[in-house]
């Protein structure tokens, strides 16, 4: 499929790792059990009891700490990270036979079924912002991403009153995440096709991925191909081993 070799999680390079910025979440017991998210031994994480901890953590991120206008600090171009490292759960780094070909599906219960080539979605209003990256590994970077908020994509879609989450999919080995409504609107949460001035690259998720300042990296999923809107809350590749739903910062 392709010849274009990144580096994969375990050798990726960890320049401007700052621990120091380790995400802090509310509560200590959920914290202590995170070190290891989207790491290499996520099944062992799979303790009694964490998912019990997992859940505290997301009533706290959802009812006190979320507030739907608060913006995430930005910083300027020159303090961007000389490298962000690249995750992704398949063994080689994902990549369309035809992007031409590509497009998100917007689907669910919604008023409007969307089929948006990149074309399409680059016409709609566009958001540029340079912030920093958690992963719940112990790494931050900071970097700028361009894109257009979710929110522009709501409002074409038109979700239906019972619609209550969001689940984005791609073509990761079937990578996705669920967002409730209220997170997947905020100004800052964008799908990004652009990185550092560039077309978003092949590692960090080409064509298009989900991209939030406020949400921990494993919420961000790379290598989109639809958003279903949902009743229910859907599952996530990680939250379903554990990790707190919400994944707030
Ligand atoms: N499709 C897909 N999206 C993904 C992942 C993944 O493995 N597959 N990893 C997540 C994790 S754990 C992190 S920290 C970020 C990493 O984004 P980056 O590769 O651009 O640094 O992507 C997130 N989105
Ligand atoms: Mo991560």
């Amino acid at each position: 499929m392709t010849d274009i070799q990144t580096p994969r999680r375990h050798d990726a390079t960890l320049q401007d790792v700052d621990r120091r910025a380790f995400v802090k979440l509310a509560v200590a017991g959920g914290a202590a059990s995170l070190v290891t998210a989207c790491g290499w031994d996520g099944g062992r994480l799979l303790r009694p009891g964490l998912l019990d901890i997992s859940r505290v953590n997301d009533w706290v991120g959802e009812k006190i700490l979320f507030s739907p206008t608060r913006l995430a600090p930005t910083y300027s171009t020159a303090q961007r990270s000389a490298k962000l490292p690249s995750y992704f759960i398949s063994t080689m780094t994902p990549m369309l036979d035809d992007p031409a070909a590509w497009r998100l599906r917007v689907d669910g219960l919604v008023a409007q079924p969307l089929e948006l080539s990149l074309d399409d979605l680059m016409r709609l209003p566009r958001v540029s912002y340079t912030v920093k990256h958690h992963c719940v590994e112990g790494w931050s970077a900071i970097a700028s991403w361009h894109g257009v908020p979710v929110a522009a994509i709501v409002e074409r879609c038109r979700p239906l009153k019972a619609a209550r989450h969001i689940s984005f999919a791609s073509f990761d080995a079937g990578y996705s995440n669920g967002w409730d409504l209220a997170s997947a609107l905020h100004p800052q949460t964008i799908l990004a096709y652009g990185m550092n001035d560039n077309p978003l690259p092949a590692a960090h998720g080409a064509p298009l991925r989900l991209y939030s300042p406020t949400k921990l990296g494993y919420k961000l999923t790379k290598y989109l191909v639809s958003m279903t809107f949902t009743d229910t809350r859907p599952g996530g590749y990680w939250e379903d081993q554990g990790y707190p739903w919400f994944g707030g910062i």
